[in-house]
C-alpha cells in the first residue's frame, strides 16, 4: 500500500456477516436534487460501497415504496432539517430507508461521508440516528505553495499544484485531494504561499486557478488566493499601493471583479502584510485595518471575504515578540469591516510544539478572529518524527480565556458563539505535497485528518479521531488499533520531552528549522536567535514574562495570570514560557530545574525507543510498505531525539555548571561535536 488513498481506502470488508448486514441496507442510492455536489455524494457512496461491500449499487430517481436503500435529500424546511446549519446533516431511518437530509447539497455530501465512515469503522448502521452540525463555518487549508513548485515549510516533496500544466492538464490528484478534504468537512483552500507572488493575480494564473476551482467546486470547496499587498505597484504599474489612494482602491476593485469573471464563487483573499519583510499598509503609514478594509470594499459586491493575518512582529532586541500581534492589533479592535476575519496563530510566537494560547483570543470582542494551526510540522519533527497533533490543537481550543468568565474557551472565541460573530474560521497550514502518500510520514496523514475533524467539531476527542483514522487507514485488528492509538497519544508529549521540555521554545536550527541549535545567538534579527527565547545564564533558564523583564502575562485575564503567574504553581509544561527559574530551584516533581530538564531530555529518547519496540510488535497487522516506512522513520527519530538531547543538555550544562544527575549517563560526544552536526546544514 503506497498510502496514496489516504483514509479513503474502501477495501473489501473481510467480515462476511458484517458485510451482509451493510449490503441489506444499501440496495440503491436515490436522489432527485440536480446539484453537482449531490452527484458527488452519490458517486462517492457508490465508490465506497463497491469497494467496502464488493457490489455496484445503482442510482434510482424514484423509489416509490421501495425500502432498504439510501436516500439523499436536500430539503429546506422539513422536520428532519429543522435543527441543521447550512453544512449540517441528519442521517435517519425513515420508512425503511437510510435518509441523509440536509438544507444544502454540501450538507448531503458531508452526511454521505459520515455514513461511509460509519461503515469503514465497522459501526452498526441499522439504527443510525445522527444530527450533526459543524462548529466552524470556514474550515480551510492554507497552502504555502509557490509558483515555482516549491513549498514553504513543505516536507512531502514539491507542490501538488502543477502550475506549468494548468489549465490544460488536470492532475487526477486534485480530485483525490478534493475527496479527502470533503470527507473531513474542509470547505475552503487558499492555494498559494502567504509570502505571496503577484503572479497569482495575472490573467495567466487566474485561468489556472479557475481550472483548480472548477475541480474543487463539486466537492464543496471554495478557493482563496494569498495576495501580495504591493500588487497595485508591482503588477498594476501604479506609483503606490497605499490603501487610501483612490487609484489603488480602484485597482483592487477592478482586480476583484476580474477574478470573479474566472471564479464566480471566489472565496476571498488571504493576506500576510508587514510581516517578515512582506509589504503592507504600514509602508504608507496606514494600519492593518486600512489595508484589510480596502480589500473588503473590493469584495463588497461579492460573497467572499478577506482574511488578514495577525502574525506580525518588529525586530526589537528589548521587546518581547510574545506581545507584538496583540499590541499592533489591539487599537484596531472594532475598526475592521464585517467582511474581514483576522487570522491568529494558536500561540503568540510561531507554532512552537507547545505555546500558551495567543493572548488575542478573548481580548478582541469586536473583531472576528480565526484560528491558524500549522499542520505541516515545521517545528514538530517535519517528516521524520511521529507526532500526532490533535492533542496540541485541542490544548489550545480548550484553553479558557476567561473573557466572559469561566468557560470562555478559545474554541468559543473561534466559533463565534462567545462574542456573537456571524462568521467563523479555522485554518490549517497544509502538509500536502507531491509525495505519493501526500505527507511523507504516513502518520502525518493523521494530522491532516485530525485538523479537518476538529474544525468540524472541536469536541471530538483526540483518541476518537485517532481511532477513526487508524481503522480507516491502517488496520481492522482491534488490539493493533489500540496499540497504535496509545502510540499516537504518547507521541506529542514524547516529542516535546526531547525538544522543548518545561516550556522552552524556539531553539531550532537557523533558517531551515531542522534539528537543535540552542546556542544560536546571532541572526538577521534578535528574535530569530535561540538565546532571545531561552535566556539561559548562570542563574537559571526561561523568559520572565511576569513583569520584571516583559509584562506579556498582563495581556491575559486575571484568572489566566493567576494560573501562570507564580513559578511555584505554574503548570510545568508552561513554566519557562513565563519564568526565569534558577537551576537549583526545586520543582513540584521533587527535582531541581536542572535535574528535571535532564530527566525530560533523557526520558524523551527512551520513550522513542519504546515507540520503536511497540511499532515492531505490529509487524503482522500492518501492510508491509507502510510498516517499513514508519519503521525507518522511527530510526531517524531516535537518532534525532538523541541529537536534540545531547545538543540541549551539553549546551545548558555550560550555564548550569552541575553534573548530569545519576543514573543518567552523560552524552558520549562533546558540545563541539554536536555543534558540527548543525554546521553541516549550513554548508553551501
Ligand atoms: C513561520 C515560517 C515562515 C512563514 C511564517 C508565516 O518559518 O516560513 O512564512 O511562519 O507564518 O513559521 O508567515
Amino acid at each position: 500500500d503506497d498510502g496514496s488513498r489516504l483514509w479513503l481506502k474502501y477495501d473489501l470488508l473481510k467480515d462476511t456477516q458484517q458485510r451482509e448486514s451493510y449490503i441489506a441496507l444499501t440496495k440503491y442510492i436515490s436522489f432527485t436534487h440536480d446539484s453537482p455536489i449531490v452527484a458527488t455524494a452519490a458517486n462517492e457512496l457508490q465508490l465506497g460501497f463497491e469497494g467496502l461491500l464488493g457490489k455496484k449499487v445503482s442510482f434510482l430517481r424514484n423509489i416509490s415504496g421501495k425500502t432498504g436503500g439510501i436516500v439523499l435529500e436536500v430539503n429546506s424546511d422539513g422536520a428532519s432539517v429543522q435543527n441543521l446549519a447550512d453544512d449540517g446533516f441528519a442521517i435517519n431511518h425513515l420508512k425503511g430507508n437510510i435518509v441523509i437530509s440536509a438544507k444544502t447539497p454540501s450538507g448531503v455530501l458531508y452526511g454521505a461521508f459520515e455514513l461511509l465512515r460509519n461503515i469503514q469503522t465497522g459501526k452498526n448502521i441499522s439504527k443510525i440516528a445522527i444530527t450533526n452540525n459543524p462548529k466552524v463555518k470556514i474550515r480551510m487549508l492554507n497552502h504555502w505553495d509557490n509558483a515555482n513548485g516549491t513549498v514553504e515549510r513543505g516536507y512531502a516533496g514539491s507542490s501538488m499544484w502543477k502550475w506549468t500544466e494548468l489549465p490544460f492538464r488536470i492532475d487526477p490528484r486534485y480530485i483525490q485531494y478534493a475527496r479527502a478534504n470533503a470527507s473531513i468537512g474542509i470547505n475552503a483552500t487558499s492555494i498559494n504561499n502567504v509570502n505571496a507572488s503577484s503572479r497569482f493575480l495575472t490573467p495567466e494564473y487566474l485561468e489556472k486557478i479557475k481550472a483548480v476551482a472548477d475541480v474543487l467546486r463539486p466537492y464543496g470547496i471554495s478557493v482563496f488566493i494569498s495576495v501580495n499587498f504591493a500588487s497595485p505597484r508591482t503588477l498594476g504599474g501604479l506609483k503606490t499601493s497605499d490603501p487610501l489612494d483612490p487609484e489603488v482602491r480602484k485597482w483592487w476593485n477592478d482586480k476583484t471583479k476580474e477574478i470573479h469573471e474566472y471564479i464566480h464563487d471566489f472565496g476571498g483573499f488571504l493576506v500576510k502584510a508587514n510581516s517578515e519583510g512582506q509589504p503592507g499598509p504600514q509602508d504608507y503609514g496606514r494600519t492593518h485595518a486600512d489595508g484589510a478594509n480596502m480589500l473588503a470594499e473590493a469584495m463588497r459586491p461579492f460573497k467572499g471575504i478577506v482574511i488578514w493575518r495577525a502574525f506580525v512582529y518588529k525586530a526589537d532586541p528589548n521587546g518581547d515578540r510574545f506581545k507584538e500581534g496583540y499590541d499592533q492589533f489591539k487599537p484596531l479592535d472594532g475598526t475592521f469591516d464585517p467582511k474581514v476575519i483576522v487570522q491568529v496563530k494558536n500561540g503568540p510566537i510561531d507554532f512552537m510544539p507547545r505555546e500558551p494560547f495567543h493572548p488575542m483570543f478573548g481580548a478582541f470582542p469586536k473583531t472576528t478572529l480565526g484560528m491558524e494551526f500549522q499542520i505541516t510540522q515545521e517545528y514538530l519533527g517535519q517528516s521524520t518524527h511521529l507526532t500526532y497533533l490533535a492533542p496540541m490543537f485541542k490544548e489550545c481550543l480548550d484553553s479558557d480565556t476567561y473573557a466572559q468568565g469561566k468557560g470562555s474557551t478559545v474554541a468559543r472565541v473561534i466559533d463565534g458563539s462567545l462574542e456573537s460573530h456571524q462568521n467563523s474560521l479555522m485554518a490549517g497550514v497544509a502538509n500536502t505535497g507531491s509525495d505519493v502518500n501526500w505527507t511523507a510520514h504516513p502518520f502525518n496523514q493523521a494530522n491532516w485528518y485530525a485538523f479537518g475533524r476538529l474544525a468540524w467539531d472541536y469536541n471530538l476527542s483526540s483518541e476518537q479521531i485517532a481511532a477513526e483514522w487508524i481503522a480507516m487507514t491502517l488496520t481492522k485488528n482491534k488490539t493493533a488499533q489500540d496499540k497504535i492509538n496509545t502510540l499516537m497519544m504518547q507521541s506529542l508529549p514524547v516529542y516535546i520531552s526531547y525538544t522543548y521540555p518545561l516550556g522552552t521554545a524556539h531553539m531550532m536550527g537557523e533558517g531551515h528549522h531542522y534539528g537543535p541549535e540552542p546556542w544560536l545567538a546571532k541572526s538577521g534579527r534578535p528574535d530569530w536567535t535561540s538565546v532571545y527565547y531561552h535566556r539561559a545564564d548562570s542563574v537559571g533558564l526561561g523568559f520572565d514574562r511576569t513583569g520584571k523583564v516583559s509584562n506579556a502575562l498582563s495581556l491575559y485575564k486575571p484568572e489566566v495570570r493567576k494560573q501562570w503567574g507564580n513559578a511555584d504553581e505554574c503548570d510545568l509544561n508552561y513554566l519557562l514560557w513565563f519564568h526565569h527559574v534558577p537551576w537549583t530551584k526545586k520543582l513540584s516533581t521533587g527535582r531541581t530545574l536542572w535535574d528535571e530538564l535532564c530527566f525530560r531530555y533523557y526520558d524523551g529518547v527512551e520513550q522513542v525507543r519504546k515507540m520503536q519496540t511497540n511499532w515492531e510488535s505490529l509487524k503482522n497487522e500492518i501492510d508491509t510498505e507502510t510498516f517499513e516506512n514508519v519503521q525507518g522513520r522511527l530510526k531517524i527519530q531516535e537518532k534525532e531525539a538523541l541529537w536534540w538531547r545531547d545538543a540541549c543538555v551539553l549546551y545548558f550544562i555550560t550555564y548550569a555548571k552541575m553534573p548530569i544527575p545519576a543514573p543518567l549517563v552523560p552524552p558520549a560526544r562533546s558540545l563541539d561535536e554536536v555543534k558540527k552536526l548543525v554546521e553541516i546544514y549550513h554548508l553551501r
